[in-house]
């Protein structure tokens, strides 16, 4: 048996809703690694189609808890983060990535803060530049097509995209940020099919990765996804493997969800795609 892999999640944890940590803590086990948390907030639920949430900051204890891991000299493969709630929470992950992170670490950063064209309500329109920042510091970057567009400063356009688009896109994404790996979400270029652009900037190779589009918006799904991705690319995968196994994995959730008619505000069924994902990885 091979070394266990570790890896550190820097998410909020909403206690309802299967986004952040609720979902990155089962998908980064079922892929075979230690998946450490970092929570950033305690909500009950997510933001995201709920009114009343309570919302417990943790900004205080990210700097101490920091401090204790580097000092037992906690060895991470990966650092995965998403949602952060404030500019000083990004400060403070920056921070963590330069106590904790070693030259091989992975460090993964999903700049969630938007979707079809807009800000999520939490963050006002000084927050694209501060995770800018935040994904120049990265090795792996995951934005949707908005938070991509907002980072850049450029015009949001409604998809389906053509291929021109995306790679121009995506040699503007690289020529901004020095990640060896970024994928793009959110790709369609007709209306039935929907997923992932990876580009491996020092192989310099660009996949499509797609699935069927089923209807509706369902919440968690890119929480979904980026946690897929970064267990699967943690299990040894290549780039475009572990896209595949995300995308396949996400679409697989929403399909069973969309087939029982749950409510979508209350996150995709990825529990019954489990065993699904570990078959893509070779672990079952
Ligand atoms: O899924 C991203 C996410 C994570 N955490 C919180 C959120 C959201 C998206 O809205 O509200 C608290």
């Amino acid at each position: 048996m091979q070394r266990q892999k570790r890896v550190l999640a820097v998410h909020d944890i909403s206690g309802v809703g299967k986004c952040s940590l609720t979902v990155a803590l089962p998908i980064i086990s079922a892929a075979g690694a230690e998946c450490a948390a970092l929570p950033t907030a305690v909500l009950s639920t997510h933001t995201g189609g709920f009114t009343g949430f309570t919302c417990r900051d943790l900004t205080e204890d990210i700097a101490p808890i920091t401090a204790h891991w580097k000092s037992l000299g906690i060895r991470f493969d990966a650092i995965y983060t998403g949602y952060l709630g404030s500019f000083d929470q990004i400060d403070l992950v920056a921070g963590l990535f330069d106590a904790l992170a070693a030259p091989d670490t992975l460090i993964a950063v999903d700049p969630v803060m938007a979707d079809d064209g807009r800000l999520y309500a939490a963050f006002g329109p000084d927050f694209p530049s501060a995770m800018k920042k935040l994904c120049a510091r990265a090795g792996l970057i995951m934005p949707n097509i908005t938070e991509a567009v907002l980072m850049l400063g450029e015009e949001y356009r409604p998809g389906p995209y053509t291929e021109d688009y995306i790679n121009g896109l995506l040699a503007r994404l690289e020529a901004t940020f020095p990640a060896r790996q970024i994928v793009l979400t959110g790709v369609s270029f007709n209306d039935t099919r929907l997923g992932a652009a990876a580009r491996d900037t020092k192989a310099a190779t660009t996949d499509f990765i797609f699935g069927p589009k089923i209807e509706g918006y369902y919440h968690g799904t890119g929480d979904v996804f980026g946690s897929a991705l970064v267990g699967a690319l943690t299990a040894g995968q290549s780039l475009a493997a572990a896209c595949r196994a995300a995308v396949d994995f996400t679409v697989a959730s929403i399909r069973t969800t969309f087939d029982a008619k749950t409510e979508p505000r209350y996150g995709v069924n990825f529990e019954a795609n489990l065993p699904q994902y570990m078959k893509a990885l070779g672990r079952l």
